[in-house]
């Protein structure tokens, strides 16, 4: 049975379908791939569930073969793709390795879901004839991650790496610090590792990134098109680094460890030199690390700073990014302060009417990245039944967080550069509590961040969803089985 291409998430710019064709993976099969990663990428989905050789080769594909083809295809931007399956050939051509990737991802999908299998299925393995066309409507689609109230190990990272970039998110921004945990080790603070990851909510071990590790994840994720935003929130959400080093307090005391979850208690000094030194060798090891354009500055709930002080750490410390070479993001607090060139602020509002931080940074022509909070936070409860997430911003089934336009979300015409789906961690410890309040969300955020708006509408998607449950089971994604799906 052919899978129709309409169960492609997220929705396609253009499928031309050719019905009656289809296209059958044969035991003989090869797959050509301009590149060593993309070649064995696809054969590492395909080989497993079909038990085919489907040798690798970079030139030569012929007849029944799989080829993915650097070509300059007219019309589409860089990392859009093209397609193409006849009754003799799949071929995906893009200008960039980054296009040909969404389009393997799109080539899974129109297999049958037994694909995402990793042992031996029957076929056939067919996929239906037709043409795609397709690129992303926003350049910054992410998820994030906090890996600071709870700690998430390597593995688990590149465990949610391979699953967002499965539906062409291409950000994952990492919130590495915060009271309850500092996450990344800094040559020059050791004790912020050391001794502020030593702990995490609830009180158990925490840990820390060494900076190997970090660039391990920065390499996977590249590998895999996603690029990484490390977020080292400030003035505020700091008790974790001023348990390590008092002298970045006021009073030169070392608060505690903290293990709950409130927010909005703690403050970088900033009326002290050693604060700036603190900043600037922090963003400079981090920037180090980080190929990606962004470095996150926080900036939230600094209810312990006042805020004229709040200004000016601002006015000091946006400068030390954009010294690094790299463009400053921060939550949408950071609006009234004067703007440095590019920065972009992320919007986490959850009213229909933005707050006076947000219509600052509006005003400011400051690009935005959109996190309504009564949208698109994952964290928050499906419904009260959720056994875990939090619910200040409300309950978000999948059509909550599916059926908005982000061009209209706020008033004016912001400047919208993309959509990123929060994560949050104060009551999410295990990968299986990331899997039930990321999926099936996160693939509808995913949807309004790559498609068109004219190729959405939530019944239509929600059909198409359904039938991403039996891949996501395959994949061993313990996800929330929401009743406005109808599941196959
Ligand atoms: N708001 C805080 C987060 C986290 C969240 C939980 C932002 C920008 C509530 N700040 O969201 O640290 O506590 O839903």
């Amino acid at each position: 049975m052919t899978v129709p291409a309409h169960s492609v998430v997220p929705a396609p710019v253009e499928v031309i379908p050719a019905p009656g064709v289809a296209f059958a993976l044969r035991p003989d099969a090869v797959i050509e791939a301009p590149t060593a990663f993309l070649g064995s990428y696809l054969a590492d989905v395909l080989r497993p569930p079909t038990g085919f050789a489907l040798p690798v080769v970079t030139a030569g594909a012929g007849p029944g073969d799989i080829a993915l083809v650097l070509a300059d295809v007219a019309g589409l931007p860089d990392d859009g793709y093209e397609l193409e399956a006849t009754a003799d050939r799949v071929t995906i051509r893009s200008r960039t390795e980054t296009g040909l990737f969404h389009g393997v991802q799109t080539l899974r999908q129109l297999l049958p879901s037994t694909v995402e299998a990793r042992t031996v299925h029957a076929g056939p393995w067919t996929v239906p004839g037709g043409r795609i066309r397709d690129y992303p409507r926003y350049g910054y689609r992410g998820a994030m991650l906090d890996v600071a109230r709870h700690f998430f190990g390597v593995e688990v990272v590149k465990r949610f790496v391979d699953q967002i970039s499965r539906y062409k998110l291409n950000v994952l921004h990492l919130h590495l610090s915060d009271d309850q945990g500092w996450r990344l080790a800094v040559d020059a603070w050791p004790r912020l590792a050391e001794v502020g990851g030593a702990t995490q909510a609830g009180g158990g071990p925490g840990g820390h990134y060494t900076k190997a590790q970090y660039a391990e994840l920065v390499a996977y994720a590249a590998a895999r098109h996603v690029t990484l935003v490390p977020e080292l929130d400030m003035p505020g959400h700091v008790n974790a680094a001023l348990t390590a080093y008092p002298e970045l307090t006021c009073d030169g005391a070392a608060p505690p460890p903290y293990t709950g979850v409130d927010v909005g208690f703690s403050t970088l000094c900033v009326g002290k030199d050693v604060t700036y030194a603190f900043v600037r060798q922090v963003l400079a090891e981090v920037a180090a690390l980080t190929p990606g354009p962004y470095l996150h500055i926080g900036g939230d709930e600094a209810h312990s700073t006042p805020a004229a002080d709040y200004r000016e750490f601002l006015r000091r410390v946006q400068p030390l990014v954009t010294a690094t070479g790299k463009t400053v993001l921060g939550w949408h607090q950071i609006g009234p302060a004067d703007p440095v060139p590019g920065r972009t602020v992320q919007y986490w509002g959850r009213t229909p009417e933005p707050d006076e931080d947000a219509r600052a940074a509006i005003a400011n022509g400051d690009r935005l990245l959109l996190s309504p909070a009564n949208r698109v936070y994952l964290d928050m409860k499906y419904d009260p039944q959720t056994p875990i997430g939090l619910d200040w911003a409300g309950h978000i089934t999948v059509r909550t967080a599916y059926d908005w336009d982000p061009a209209t979300l706020l008033p004016g015409t912001p400047d919208v550069i993309g959509v990123e789906a929060p994560l949050w961690t104060e009551t999410v410890a295990t990968p299986a509590d990331i899997d039930l309040l990321t999926f099936p969300r996160l693939p509808a955020v995913a949807e309004l961040a790559w498609s068109p708006q004219s190729r959405r509408d939530w019944t239509e998607f929600r059909s198409r969803l359904a039938a991403h449950g039996p891949r996501w089971t395959l994949q061993g994604i313990g996800f929330h089985p929401d009743p406005e799906i109808p599941w196959t």
